[in-house]
C-alpha cells in the first residue's frame, strides 16, 4: 500500500479488535452507520457458529471524524468483543493466579496452531489461535467500509456473491452489482439463485450432523472503475497483484481467480482475449467481452472487476483429525474449538470490503490530493483527457 496505511490488532477472545487507518484525505463524508452495516453483513450466513450469537459487532470511532467528515488525520476504530465477559481469566492481559484455562496443545491440521506454535515457541497454542483466528477480519471490514465510502463517491460499486460451496455451484448469468447486492442481501448464503441456494444449506447441514466443514468459492465485481488504476512498470504497483495479496490473505483462502484464468489457462489465445472496440459517440474505448476481469497489464481497464477466491473448508472439525500433543508428543486429536461450519458467505463480503481498501489506495495513488474536493478535480481532469485521447 503506498497511499492509504492500516494497522489491525486484537485477539478473538480478548477486550476488543482495534484498527488505524491512515491517509484518508480530508473532507469524506462517513456515517457510523455504513461502518456498522459491513460489520453485521460480515457476521450473518448460514453455516456460522455460536459466536455470531454473541457478538453485535459495533464500531466505536475514536478519532479522525469530526461532524461526519474525514480530517485527514488517522482514524481509529475499536470493536469491542461481547465475549471477553466470559474470557476474562483466560485470556487476561496480566498474569493470574493459578493455571490459566483452555489451554491448547494439540494442533489442528489445517490451522496456523504447529506452525505459529514452532515459530513463536508456545507450548499453549492459544497464543497463535486466537490472532490467527477470522474475527480478526472485523477490523479489515471496518477499514473497508470506510474506504468503500470514499470510492462510493466517484460511481465504484462492489458486490460479491458464493458462487461455490463444496460441489454446489451457480453458474448463471452475472447481472449488475448492484442487483447482486439487492438479491443477494437477505439471501441465507448470498447465492443468486434460491434453488441452487437450498442445496448449498443442505450441504451445509450435512457436514455439519456429520462433525464436519465445508469451503466453496465467492466472486467479487466492482463497477464504475476507471481505466488506469495500477501500474504495468514495476511488479508492486501490478494492480492484479495487489487484489490477489488483499484476497488470499483472508483466513482460509487458497486460491485468487481473476477473470476466468483456470478456465483460460487451457485455451488458445484467440479464445480468451477481449476485442478492443470504439464508441465514437461516447469517445470511448471498450470490450464486449470481459474475460480479462477488467485488468490487463497490471491496470484497471475500465471494465468490471471479476474477482474469485476459493476457501478451504474451515480446519476446525468436531470430529477432529489426527494430531500430535506438543507437550507429550504422543498421538492425539486435534483440540476441537467453537466453530463455524462453513464461512463463504461471511468471506464473500469480507473479499468486497479488502478489495475496497486495495482499490482505494490505488485510488488515491492516481487521484490523490489533501481533500476529496481536490481529488475530485483530479479524478474529473482525468476523464477528460480520456474522453479526449
Ligand atoms: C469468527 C469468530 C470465531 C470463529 C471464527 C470466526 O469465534 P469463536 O472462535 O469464538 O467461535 O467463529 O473463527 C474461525 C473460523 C477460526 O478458524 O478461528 C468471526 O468473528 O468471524
Amino acid at each position: 500500500m503506498t497511499s492509504l496505511r492500516y494497522l489491525t490488532s486484537g485477539e478473538s477472545h480478548g477486550p476488543a479488535l482495534n484498527l488505524i487507518l491512515e491517509g484518508m484525505p480530508a473532507g469524506v463524508p462517513i456515517t457510523l452507520e455504513a461502518i456498522n452495516h459491513q460489520l453485521l453483513r460480515r457476521q450473518k450466513g448460514y453455516g456460522r457458529g455460536g459466536r455470531m450469537k454473541i457478538e453485535t459487532d459495533q464500531a466505536i470511532v475514536m478519532s479522525g471524524i469530526r461532524h461526519g467528515k474525514t480530517l485527514g488525520s488517522p482514524i481509529a476504530i475499536r470493536i469491542e468483543n461481547k465475549d471477553w465477559n466470559v474470557w476474562q481469566q483466560e485470556m487476561s492481559l496480566w498474569p493470574i493466579s493459578g493455571d490459566p484455562k483452555r489451554e491448547v496443545t494439540s494442533p489442528r491440521p489445517g490451522h496456523a496452531d504447529l506452525s505459529g506454535g514452532l515459530k513463536y515457541n508456545f507450548k499453549d497454542l492459544r497464543n497463535v489461535l486466537e490472532r490467527a483466528s477470522a474475527r480478526e477480519t472485523t477490523s479489515r471490514v471496518a477499514v473497508g467500509a470506510l474506504c468503500r465510502q470514499l470510492l462510493e463517491h466517484f460511481g465504484f460499486v462492489l458486490a460479491g456473491h458464493v458462487v461455490a460451496v463444496g460441489d454446489i455451484c451457480w453458474d448463471g448469468l452475472r447481472p449488475s452489482a448492484k442487483e447482486i447486492l439487492e438479491r443477494t442481501e437477505e439471501a441465507p448464503m448470498r447465492c443468486l439463485d434460491p434453488q441452487i441456494e437450498t442445496k448449498m444449506m443442505a450441504r451445509v447441514d450435512e457436514a455439519k450432523k456429520a462433525g464436519d466443514s465445508v469451503g466453496g468459492v465467492f466472486e467479487v465485481i466492482v463497477e464504475g472503475v476507471p481505466p488506469g488504476l495500477g501500474s504495468h512498470v514495476h511488479w508492486d504497483r501490478k494492480l492484479d497483484g495487489r487484489l490477489a495479496q488483499a484476497l488470499c490473505s483472508i483466513q482460509a483462502v487458497k486460491g485468487v481467480e481473476i477473470g476466468e484464468a483456470f478456465r483460460q489457462a487451457h485455451l488458445p489465445g484467440s479464445q480468451v482475449h477481449d476485442g478492443i472496440f470504439y464508441n465514437a459517440q461516447q469517445k470511448k474505448f471498450f470490450h464486449k467481452t470481459n474475460r480479462a476481469g477488467g485488468l490487463e497489464g497490471g491496470m484497471t481497464n475500465g471494465e468490471p472487476l471479476i474477482l474469485r477466491g476459493a476457501l478451504k473448508p474451515i480446519a476446525t472439525l468436531y470430529t477432529p483429525l489426527h494430531s500430535v500433543d506438543v507437550v507429550t508428543k504422543k498421538e492425539f486429536e486435534a483440540a476441537v474449538e467453537r466453530s463455524d461450519t462453513c464461512v463463504v458467505p461471511a468471506a464473500s463480503v469480507i473479499a468486497e470490503n479488502v478489495v475496497a481498501i486495495t482499490l482505494a489506495d490505488a485510488f488515491l495513488e492516481k487521484f490523490g490530493g489533501d481533500s476529496l474536493d481536490e481529488i475530485r478535480h483530479n479524478y474529473e481532469a482525468y476523464l477528460q483527457q480520456i474522453h479526449s485521447y
